[in-house]
C-alpha cells in the first residue's frame, strides 16, 4: 500500500515535468471538406441529374401531417429556446463552456474506444459514422440528431440546465475571427491565420487552451492539438445569399447537397486545421455553434412549408437506399435510435428516451 502511494505521487510529481506532447499537426494532415461554390450551386453542377422541381418526397405520414398530437400540441406551448450567441448572457455563455469542459473532464464510457474522454466519445461517434453521415441527404437528420444528443448528455452528466446557443454565422462572415467567440479569452481561444507554410498554430488562449486531441486526424488516431487557421475568404461564404440560395431549392435533397457542400463546408475549412478534418471535427468544440448554424438553416428551409417539409423527405443514403420517414439515424447508442420522422420537426415533441425531442431557433 506504501509502495502504491510512493508511485502515485511520483506519477503525479512527473506529470507536471513531461513537456506537451501533442504535435501541431501540418494542414495536410487533416483532410478538408469538399465545398460547392455557390456559382457552381446555381448551376446545378452538384445535381449532375437536374434540378428536382418536382420534389417527389416520401411522405410517410401524409395521413397524419394535418393532425398535430398532444405531444406536439404540449412542445409548442413551450419549446426549448436556442439563443443566438449575441442574445446568450454572459453567464450562460460561461455555464456552456463549462459543460464541455465537464464532458471533456469526464472518463470514456468505454464504448468508443480509443476516445479518452465523455467528450471524445462524441469525436470518436463522428469519425467512425463518417461516410454514412456526410455527402449524402442524411447528413442534415443525423447531424440534427448529434447535436440535440450532446445537448442532452451536457444536460445529464454535467447539468447543464441553461438554453442553448446557436451562431448566426451569416452576421460574421468573412470576419469569424473578431468574434467575442474567439477574442474574449473566456470562450473558444483565437482563430489566427495559417502561419507561412499554411499550417494552422495550436491553440493557447481560451477555455481550451493546451487541449490535445485523441482522435483523427482523417480515420487514424494520432495525439494533436487543437489547432486553427482561418481563411476569411471562406468564412466569407457561410454569408445570408448563399444560405437563402440553398434554402430556395424546393426539394430535400437539392437544399441538402447545396448546404452541405456550401455554407457548411467553407464554415469548417474556414475555420480551418482541426475544424476542416471531415472525420475528427469536432474535436474543436466551436463544432457545436457551427452545426447549429447549419441545423437553423435546416430548420428556416423547413419553416417555408411546414405541413410538408417536416413530414417527409427524399434522396438516397450512402448505400443508395431512398430515405424515408422509417430510415434509422443512430447515434451509437448514446441516446436511443430513432425514425428520422421522430426528428423532422423540431417542435414534434416526440419523446425519445423520456426526453421530447422539443425546441426552435429564437429567430
Ligand atoms: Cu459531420
Amino acid at each position: 500500500m506504501q509502495s502504491l502511494v510512493f508511485l502515485l505521487a511520483l506519477s503525479v510529481a512527473s506529470a507536471s515535468l513531461i513537456p506537451r506532447t501533442s504535435p501541431n499537426l501540418p494542414s495536410s494532415a487533416f483532410p478538408k471538406f469538399h465545398t460547392l461554390s455557390q456559382s457552381d450551386a446555381e448551376a446545378g453542377k452538384d445535381l449532375p441529374e437536374g434540378f428536382n422541381t418536382s420534389a417527389p418526397h416520401t411522405n410517410a405520414l401524409n395521413a397524419a401531417a394535418t393532425v398535430v398530437t398532444a405531444a406536439e400540441a404540449a412542445c409548442s406551448a413551450s419549446p426549448n429556446m436556442r439563443f443566438e450567441w449575441r442574445q446568450y448572457s454572459g453567464s450562460d455563455r460561461l455555464a456552456f463552456i463549462a459543460g464541455i469542459k465537464c464532458l471533456m473532464n469526464k472518463p470514456p464510457s468505454g464504448n468508443f474506444p480509443p476516445s479518452t474522454s465523455r467528450y471524445e466519445d462524441f469525436v470518436r461517434l463522428h469519425q467512425l459514422d463518417m461516410p454514412n453521415v456526410h455527402g449524402n441527404p442524411k447528413f442534415l437528420a443525423w447531424h440534427r440528431y448529434y447535436l440535440w444528443t450532446f445537448e442532452q448528455v451536457m444536460r445529464d452528466e454535467c447539468g447543464f440546465d441553461r438554453a442553448w446557443p446557436w451562431w448566426d454565422e451569416t452576421l460574421d462572415a468573412g470576419k469569424f475571427a473578431q468574434s467575442d467567440m474567439f477574442t474574449n479569452t473566456a470562450y473558444f481561444g483565437h482563430l489566427p491565420p495559417p502561419d507561412a507554410n499554411g499550417n494552422g498554430y495550436c491553440i493557447e488562449s481560451g477555455a481550451f487552451a493546451g487541449l490535445t486531441c485523441h482522435i483523427g486526424p482523417g480515420s487514424s488516431n494520432t495525439p494533436h492539438c487543437l489547432s486553427r487557421a482561418v481563411d476569411e475568404t471562406q468564412t466569407a461564404q457561410c454569408n445570408t445569399g448563399f444560405v437563402n440560395y440553398c434554402n430556395s431549392r424546393t426539394s430535400y435533397s437539392d437544399m441538402e447537397s447545396c448546404a452541405e457542400g456550401g455554407p457548411h463546408a467553407y464554415g469548417h475549412d474556414g475555420i480551418g486545421a482541426v475544424m476542416s478534418d471531415v472525420s475528427a471535427s469536432p474535436s474543436d468544440p466551436i463544432f457545436w455553434m457551427h452545426h447549429s448554424f447549419v441545423d437553423h438553416g435546416f430548420r428556416i428551409w423547413q419553416n417555408a412549408d411546414v405541413a410538408d417539409r417536416t413530414t417527409s423527405i427524399n434522396g438516397n443514403d450512402h448505400n443508395g437506399n431512398p430515405l424515408t420517414m422509417d430510415t434509422m439515424v443512430s447515434v451509437g447508442g448514446i441516446r436511443p435510435d430513432v425514425r428520422i420522422g421522430d426528428i423532422m420537426n423540431t417542435l414534434g415533441g416526440v419523446s425519445i428516451g423520456g426526453v421530447p425531442f422539443c425546441y426552435r431557433y429564437t429567430y
